[in-house]
């Protein structure tokens, strides 16, 4: 039973976005799945147009990611990489040969006129992408981070320093004044659920939401939302996320990542371990799963994906009762 859902919008951004994305388009039917991208990730590198999370969707729902790393495609090789080194160019951003074609192609058809979601639906629909991929603007966010070593864009601090710089404070620069894609706005008028990823709420769920427009839809919109919690006891599954919040004096605990989201959520995913933080999310009045929410491969990500469906199906049955 997974909730008869034919319209789910996932928020989604990074490795576990991309991971959630690929359950849930195992677990609904075809055409059922939208994503929307966090576009604050993205960077320019030599000229050209690099979307992390953007990409990472693609790769993943049409087969090509390389399952070790969780980005990049799939037996890529770095030549071009390695000529821009002997050229003296600075190359700490891995891109790979196949990841280059995707940045040229995207770069030149940005300068041709087209938008990035036209561009990112062509490429989905070119690479048999199992959901549609909407990145969260057409304009242009950028993540950045006042660090004790100053202000630094993304990429520079997350792959170029390791996350190593601490954090003080984070802007979404460009957010404020950009307007949702077309196709992201849709999406959530007609979902019949919106689920939010276990992505790093602070740097791939929050830039999508400082977008006007998205937030609002978000608390207005009548479907359920659902969210699944991106740690487990205190820790990330994966990235920099728990040390990030202790930076920004934020609590590392499932039940702050889900105070992240108030107002714009009806149930949460927690992990089983996280006994003490369900109870505290029942008692303020949010519906609360325990499951494990490690995903691991394809499989186990389909299975979160279930899980999150009958949920959210339950979610939707008591929401009806309330709403009367
Ligand atoms: N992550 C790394 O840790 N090191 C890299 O060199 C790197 C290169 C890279 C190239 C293309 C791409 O789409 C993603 C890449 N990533 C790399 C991952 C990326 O930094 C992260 O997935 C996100 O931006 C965080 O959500």
């Amino acid at each position: 039973m997974t909730g008869d859902f034919q319209h789910v919008v996932l928020l989604a951004g990074g490795v576990g976005g991309a991971r959630m994305a690929e359950g849930l388009a195992r677990a609904l039917p075809a055409g059922a799945l939208t994503v929307i991208a966090n576009v604050g990730d993205d960077e320019e590198f030599y000229g050209l147009r690099v979307c992390p999370d953007v990409d990472t969707l693609l790769y993943t729902l049409s087969d090509r990611i390389d399952r070790s790393q969780g980005w990049g495609v799939a037996y890529d090789t770095v030549k071009a990489l390695d000529v821009l080194r002997d050229l003296g160019a600075p190359v700490w951003m891995k891109l790979g040969d196949a990841d280059f074609g995707l940045h040229i192609w995207r770069s030149w058809r940005l300068a041709e006129g087209a938008s990035l979601s036209a561009i990112v639906a062509e490429a989905a629909r070119q690479w048999g992408a199992r959901a549609d991929i909407v990145p969260a603007t057409d304009e242009r966010v950028r993540t950045k981070l006042n660090t004790d070593e100053g202000w630094m864009d993304f990429q520079p601090w997350f792959v170029g320093r390791r996350c190593i710089p601490k954090v003080s404070e984070l802007r979404y620069e460009g957010a404020e004044s950009a307007k949702p894609a077309v196709s992201a706005s849709a999406a959530i008028a007609s979902a019949d659920l919106i689920a939010f990823a276990p992505s790093n709420p602070l740097l791939s769920i929050e830039p999508i939401l400082a977008i006007p427009g998205l937030r609002d839809s978000i608390e207005k919109c009548r479907a359920p939302r659902v969210g699944v919690s991106p740690l487990i006891g205190g820790k990330a599954v994966k990235g920099p996320l728990a040390r990030l919040m202790q930076d920004l004096g934020i609590e590392a605990t499932t039940r702050a990542v889900a105070g992240r989201y108030a107002g714009l959520l009806d149930g949460f995913i927690v992990d089983t371990g996280d006994v003490e933080d369900a109870e505290a999310l029942r008692a303020s009045g949010l519906a609360v799963a325990a499951t494990e929410i490690l995903m691991g491969g394809p499989e186990g990500a389909e299975r979160l994906a279930r899980e999150l469906l009958a949920f959210a199906g339950k979610v939707a049955i008591a929401g009806e009762r309330r709403r009367g």
